[in-house]
């Protein structure tokens, strides 16, 4: 039985790879951080009781910043696989804190290949960096492949980018199997809330049902390559699998801005958005003339990506890869998710109860 390791078990990715690689019948070991609360809800339907025998799936706390526990982890578990999906992920968020982005985001994958070599583990272990179309930056080339010039644009990005060269020189300088996925933008019902595209259908569906007035966004005309998280993860695995390491883009190859996604998800609620102004003056009103969508610069960040699209045709030419899922089915998706999520926030309202109400 094949032993995974995935850092980032937690998230979005973490949570789909896993399901992905228990169903094909590997032991599956994740890295959690502790936190004040329970942060496992998007694997807790994996949970195997630890008291039981013949667990699958096994938890061990760590974190991307701590060297000597991730030294443990590798080598108590000894896996096949390590995925590495743990970051700061969100963009904006790293011009906050843009040391600590730094430190979990690019000097954390060298830990972990710092770790391969110590344990000399470098025949064994199998290597995953998640690398971004965020290397893309300002984009050189339209559309990117996995040929296409670097130029990040934030201190998300160029952790990232460091995470990405430092992989392919220990592949290079060691021998390690290690691979970057250079993924584009891919989301799902359990995308983190902050994102825009899980921000827009979790806000338009609490909109619809009056638990909240106005979506405020910021760049409406960015755009994404937006693709289905179950998609990806499945690509995340295969290029593992391949007899050489070597560097993948994985993109749907189409291209949509976030004023589009607004208007798809609205659609799919039965909503029609009419849109007003430019700039910071754009607003969405519905039928009656209500704005429901309006420009808040506090979202425009210092340096903007302002277009992605990817050309994933050495994963199509070379792995017979292609998304299975559409950019209509992800929004329907996740539209209906978040709809039933506010129904059920609709009816502890109902019930006299307070319910959650952050729209960031
Ligand atoms: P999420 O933000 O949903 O998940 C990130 C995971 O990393 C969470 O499990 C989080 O833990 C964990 N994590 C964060 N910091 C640390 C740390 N210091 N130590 C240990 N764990 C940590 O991201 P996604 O699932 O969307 O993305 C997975 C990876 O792919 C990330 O590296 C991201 O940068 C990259 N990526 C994502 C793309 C996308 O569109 N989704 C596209 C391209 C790349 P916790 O739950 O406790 O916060
Ligand atoms: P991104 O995703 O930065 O591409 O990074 P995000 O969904 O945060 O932004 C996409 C685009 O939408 C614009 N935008 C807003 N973004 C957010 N979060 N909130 C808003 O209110 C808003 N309004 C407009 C942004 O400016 C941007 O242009 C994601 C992450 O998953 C990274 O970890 C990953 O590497 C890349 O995708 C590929």
């Amino acid at each position: 039985m094949k032993k995974a390791l995935i850092t980032g078990i937690t998230g979005q990715d973490g949570s789909y790879l896993a399901e992905l690689l228990l169903e094909k019948g590997y032991e599956v070991h994740g890295v959690k951080r502790r936190a004040s609360l329970f942060n496992t809800d998007r694997i807790d339907h994996l949970y195997q009781d630890p008291h039981e025998t013949g667990r699958r799936f096994v938890l061990h706390y760590g974190d991307m910043t701590d060297s000597t526990n991730l030294i443990r982890i590798i080598q108590s578990v000894q896996p096949d696989e390590i995925y590495n999906l743990a970051a700061q992920s969100h963009v904006a968020v790293s011009f906050e804190t843009p040391e600590y982005t730094a430190n979990a985001d690019a000097i954390g994958p060298l830990r972990i290949l710092e770790a391969i070599r110590i344990l000399g583990l470098e025949k064994k272990t199998r290597f995953y960096q998640a690398s971004t179309s965020e290397l893309y930056g300002l984009v050189q080339e339209i559309p990117q492949k996995e040929t296409t010039p670097f130029y990040p644009r934030s201190p998300y990005a160029v952790a990232k980018l460091y995470a990405y060269w430092i992989t392919v020189n220990y592949r290079e300088s060691y021998g390690i199997y290690g691979c970057n996925g250079i993924l584009f933008n891919h989301e799902s019902p359990v995308r983190g809330e902050t994102f825009v595209t899980r921000k827009i259908t979790r806000a338009l569906a609490r909109i619809k049902l009056g638990l909240q007035e106005c979506l405020y966004l910021g760049n409406l005309d960015a755009k994404r390559d937006w693709g289905h998280a179950r998609d990806y993860v499945e690509m995340q695995w295969l290029l593992m699998q391949q007899d050489e390491p070597e560097d993948w883009v994985i993109a749907t190859g189409i291209q949509y801005s976030v004023r589009d996604f607004v208007n798809a998800a609205a659609e799919e609620l039965g909503m029609k958005i009419a849109w007003q102004g430019a700039g910071v003056n754009e607003t969405g009103t519905d039928h009656s003339g209500k704005v429901m969508v309006k420009v808040d610069p506090r979202y425009f960040r210092p340096t903007e990506v302002e277009t992605l699209l990817g050309d994933a045709a050495k994963a199509r030419e070379k792995l017979g890869w292609a998304p299975k899922i559409s950019f209509r089915e992800l929004v329907s998706e996740m539209v209906r998710e978040d709809l039933r999520a506010a129904e059920r926030d609709e009816l502890v309202k109902k019930h006299g109860y307070k319910a959650f109400d952050h729209h960031e």
